[in-house]
């Protein structure tokens, strides 16, 4: 049975020589060997008016077609900038602070989507087809692809929390995005507090009949079930173990020249809590004198969505406190925060990940959170200290969990983490270390496809 994947990214790019290449990603490496075996198409939206709508790939020896979706600059503000990151996100992070509620965004993010589903519709042509949408991108195509294909198999993928009924609800078009959704037959989510909150929408929103998991409404059948998403296990311990990696580490703990390592790893999102954590750690600092110039902390934050105000304004804090960190407590040759805006490859980000003694992971909200499961399984002998509002919570309980918005709780837990004894450092992270294999990306692809085709 040939696949067709819906992700608003296509999942492969041209290298410096010219040549395309799959990218590296969770999703693409998950799906990609499926889709070699089985045929079929990835469709994601196209920014570049230069590349081709369609394009096979591998070029000699063709597996499946990569398709676009060429958008306007118009239709990429409205649909991507506005709905996705202004409105989708915030409210489903439960930062209404930062919902721009703008009818426009959704009318261009309606006719995006119709763009989508007309793409899909194009490519599939056999009757035993799987549909497999990613995201909160596409709420609203499967519909759209159901009206015209009664007969497909269609899923959906939501990455990140599906929040309370009643926050949902804020949403003006909170009804048409989930009726949107209820075309689908499978939802996944990854922790079963999504699935109670999206069983709850359909209920109070549009009266649909729930029975246990199934959701029934207007005549259609959707189960919601929960798919924790995990990474490439394997890949991530051979990379550890590198002969690379190891000395970059050692470097890395040679240059900073602190008996202690904090890391924090992020793309720079309100959502992932580093103004908080950065606080936090400057509370560790007034409240433990006798710390100053034994730890390094070290932030690495990629650039994200830069185009949007309140990343730019995210960025300015950031920068600032970071100033204000270390104008107050550096001294001679410690510096208490090594702050690097920028992108790294997965090998530099082994190698932070087994050099550091602990890591702080305190989104204010996070769907999973997956540089958790990197670190976990790249380090060695660390603690992790992860705040209880993400999705990985719910699954490592022998974590140091922590209330983001708590400054002095998190600042008591750096210290719990630098004195706890090398035997319950050892007891937790195996425990943490097997839940992670069992996590694996290419086993939570299956077992999503597994579902959609019981
Ligand atoms: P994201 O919000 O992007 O994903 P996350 O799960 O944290 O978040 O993954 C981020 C990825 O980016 C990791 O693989 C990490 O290695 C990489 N990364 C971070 N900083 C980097 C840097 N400086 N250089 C290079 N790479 C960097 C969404 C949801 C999450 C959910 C995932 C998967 O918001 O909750 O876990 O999808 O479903």
């Amino acid at each position: 049975m040939s696949l067709t994947v819906v992700a608003n990214r296509v999942p492969i790019r041209q290298s410096d020589n010219g040549d395309w290449v799959a990218s590296v990603g969770g999703l693409t490496t998950a799906l990609l060997p499926v889709l070699r075996q089985r045929g079929g198409a990835w469709i994601g939206m196209g920014e570049d008016p230069d590349l081709p709508e369609r394009q096979l790939f591998p070029a000699d020896d063709p597996d499946f077609t990569v398709r676009r979706v060429p958008l306007s600059e118009d239709e990429l503000e409205g649909y991507y900038y506005g709905m996705a990151n202004r409105v989708l996100w915030p409210v489903s992070h439960y930062m209404i602070q930062h919902f721009e509620p703008n009818p426009r965004f959704m009318e261009t993010y309606r006719s995006v989507n119709r763009r989508f589903a007309e793409a899909v519709l194009n490519e599939v042509d056999r009757d035993d087809e799987q549909i497999w949408l990613q995201d909160y991108h596409l709420m609203l195509a499967p519909q759209w692809i159901r009206e015209a294909r009664p007969d497909v198999t269609l899923g959906h993928f939501w990455h990140i929390p599906w929040p309370a009924m009643e926050v949902f609800r804020i949403l003006p078009w909170a009804r048409e995005l989930l009726r949107g959704m209820l075309a689908c037959d499978l939802v996944g989510v990854h922790v079963q507090e999504y699935v109670d909150n999206f069983l709850e929408s359909a209920r109070v929103l549009l009266g649909a009949e729930i029975d246990g998991q199934t959701v029934h409404y207007n005549g259609h059948t959707t189960r919601v079930e929960a798919h924790p998403i995990g990474i490439e296990v394997d890949r991530f311990k051979q990379m550890a173990e590198s002969e690379e990696v190891r000395t970059k580490a050692k470097q890395l703990r040679e240059r900073l020249g602190t008996e202690h390592i904090v890391i924090g790893i992020d793309r720079l999102d309100y959502t992932k809590g580093v103004l908080s954590r950065l606080e936090a750690f400057e509370r560790f600092l007034e409240n433990n004198p006798a710390y100053h110039g034994t730890v390094s902390f070290y932030q690495i934050a990629t650039p994200s969505r830069t185009k949007v105000d309140t990343y730019q304004q995210l960025k300015r804090e950031v920068d600032e406190v970071v100033g204000r960190i270390n104008g107050q407590f550096a001294r001679d040759n410690w510096v208490p925060v090594n702050y690097r805006y920028r992108t790294y490859t997965q090998f530099e980000l082994c190698a932070f990940y087994r050099a550091a003694d602990a890591a702080l992971i305190t989104p204010l909200r996070d769907g999973m959170n997956v540089v958790t499961q990197e670190f976990i399984t790249a380090n060695q002998n660390g603690v992790l200290i992860l705040s209880e509002l993400t999705g990985a919570a719910y699954l490592l309980p022998e974590a140091i969990q922590v209330n983001p918005y708590d400054k002095d709780g998190l600042a008591a837990s750096i210290r719990t983490a630098l004195e706890m004894s090398p035997e319950e450092r050892t007891t937790r992270l195996n425990a943490l270390k097997s839940t992670v294999e069992g996590l694996d990306v290419q086993r939570w692809a299956r077992g999503f496809l597994d579902a959609l085709h019981a």
